[in-house]
């Protein structure tokens, strides 16, 4: 139940932060605040609800003290093994500002759907788990579904701002690959030992908020100087903000229970989900295009989860077959 409701939360919170960050970067004014900033401030954010998560969860503060001098203070090899994942979502969460700086809210999130294959295949290279033929098949049925539910006719909403789509797209490819190694890496990490997952976060976030500042310096460093920290900052740019923080805490309750591939897929359902509901509630007219990537979504689900004996059942034959041909060729 638990991880329903943060499925939920997180899917809303994704599509909400989609729209809310594309509509602070079409501000046509000079006073457009610093992406560097945000991104960086959004790491400082989730470390200290971390840390707030973590003596929850320690119940006392002398025992939260231990954990974090074992952890942090004294586990100097833990800090630089998640300082890996922690550059690759910096880079990742620097992109999607480039992108959505320079396309709509809506072609990136269609073209971000990329992430599902690409996370299933570094699962696979990675955590050295394999998947049957048909799961393939389903992962690309689902990133097709996906596109189809969240496809939207192109409004012509006329923003007074200079955009490059072409560096849009180049973005989102580097948010696509990064999305998918960081998110198995840290999965990998996490469940290779029983340390808890905020003392993972925390870990990770300590390298995040050097490696998003040099960001700061390096892209904006000068103008940040010059017009401050916060400059342009308006409530809507710290809605922007509060929601990745949130949004980031979700997503890695979400791995620690499930994994990358079923955060796919479950994101793919929860957006079918409540746009059915928002049909029953609302009676808002559901388009052909969406029927059809809701049943491709549903299907994928299905085949994703059929039972793997019979598949693998098949498989384990041509791997055999694999291998004598590799002892004959030796
Ligand atoms: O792309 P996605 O996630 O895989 O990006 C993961 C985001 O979660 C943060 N994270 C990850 C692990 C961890 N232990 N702590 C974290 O804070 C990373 O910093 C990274 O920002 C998705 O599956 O589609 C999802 O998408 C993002 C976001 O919509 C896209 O990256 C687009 O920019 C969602 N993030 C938010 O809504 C803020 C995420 O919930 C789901």
């Amino acid at each position: 139940d638990g991880l329903l409701y943060c499925l939920t939360v997180m899917t809303l919170v994704a599509a909400t932060y989609t729209v809310a960050l594309r509509y602070t970067r079409t501000i046509p004014t000079g006073d457009l605040y610093f992406s560097t900033t945000a991104v960086c401030i959004t790491e400082i954010i989730k470390l200290v609800l971390s840390l707030g998560m973590l003596a929850k969860e320690t119940g006392s503060p002398s025992r939260l003290k231990n954990v974090i001098v074992e952890h942090v203070f004294c586990s100097p090899k833990e800090l630089l093994k998640l300082s890996v994942p922690s550059v690759v979502y910096a880079v990742q969460n620097n992109m999607a500002f480039v992108a959505l700086s320079n396309l709509d809210a809506a072609v990136y999130q269609v073209t971000y759907q990329l992430k599902i294959p690409c996370t299933a295949l570094c699962t696979v290279l990675m955590l050295s788990r394999s998947l049957s033929r048909l799961q393939w098949f389903s992962v690309f049925m689902l990133c097709g579904g996906v596109t189809l539910v969240q496809w939207k006719p192109a409004e012509v909403t006329k923003v007074q701002i200079e955009q490059n789509p072409f560096l849009g797209f180049i973005a989102i490819a580097i948010a696509v690959l990064c999305s998918g190694f960081a998110g198995v890496y840290f999965e990998k990490v996490l469940k290779s030992s029983d340390t808890s997952l905020w003392v993972r976060n925390i870990q990770m976030y300590l390298s995040g908020i050097l490696v998003t500042l040099i960001g700061v310096y390096m892209t904006d460093g000068e103008k940040v100087l010059e017009k401050g920290f916060l400059f342009g900052y308006t409530p809507w740019v710290c809605f922007v903000v509060f929601l990745a923080s949130v949004g980031g805490l979700y997503t890695s309750v979400v791995v620690k229970y499930t994994d990358n591939i079923m955060k796919g897929f479950s994101a793919a359902a929860a957006i079918v989900i409540s746009t059915v509901a928002s049909v029953i509630l609302f009676g808002l007219q559901i388009t052909f295009t969406f029927a059809t990537g809701a049943l491709l979504v549903c299907m994928s689900i299905y085949l994703y989860g059929l039972p793997k004996q019979d598949t693998s059942k098949v498989s384990q034959p041509d791997t055999d077959k694999e291998l004598k041909q590799k002892l004959i060729t030796v």
